[in-house]
């Protein structure tokens, strides 16, 4: 399934994408809609649907994903400003690309919440 996402074909060089790092375990290319100065996403290069699909196995890929973050934002110049990584699992959590991916946001400030959703009315 997930071989044939946007994220694997980019990861496989079949789609172009803004690459800023890529090694054995995952790979890290500019989000194609920012929504801050640095929007990175940094993706394991196995094909892992979702965060709720991870198994022992990739923890090593997983904690790629951190050390790769770390160095990205030192490229970026936002390691001391600070910077926000997220993952979306599914559905309720606004995942669109069903290839776990982490964001890594910076470059301003980015409040308590990214893109908190709108009051609910109380009924
Ligand atoms: P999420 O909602 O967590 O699944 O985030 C998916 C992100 O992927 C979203 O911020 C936009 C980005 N994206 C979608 N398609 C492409 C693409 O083809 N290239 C790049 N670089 N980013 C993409």
């Amino acid at each position: 399934m997930s071989e044939d996402t946007l994220f694997a074909k980019i990861i496989h060089g079949e789609l172009p994408a803004d690459i800023v790092f890529q090694d054995e375990l995952v790979t890290a290319f500019r989000d194609i809609n920012p929504v801050a100065p640095t929007h990175v996403l940094i993706v394991p290069n196995a094909a892992i649907p979702t965060v709720d699909d991870v198994q022992p196995e990739h923890e090593l890929a997983l904690g790629r994903l951190f050390s790769a973050a770390r160095q990205i934002a030192r490229d970026e110049g936002i390691a001391e400003s600070g910077y926000r990584l997220i993952i979306n699992c599914r559905d309720h959590g606004g995942q669109e690309v069903f290839h776990l991916h982490m964001h890594l946001l910076g470059g301003k400030p980015l409040g308590r919440m990214h893109n908190p959703p709108p009051p609910t009315a109380l009924v």
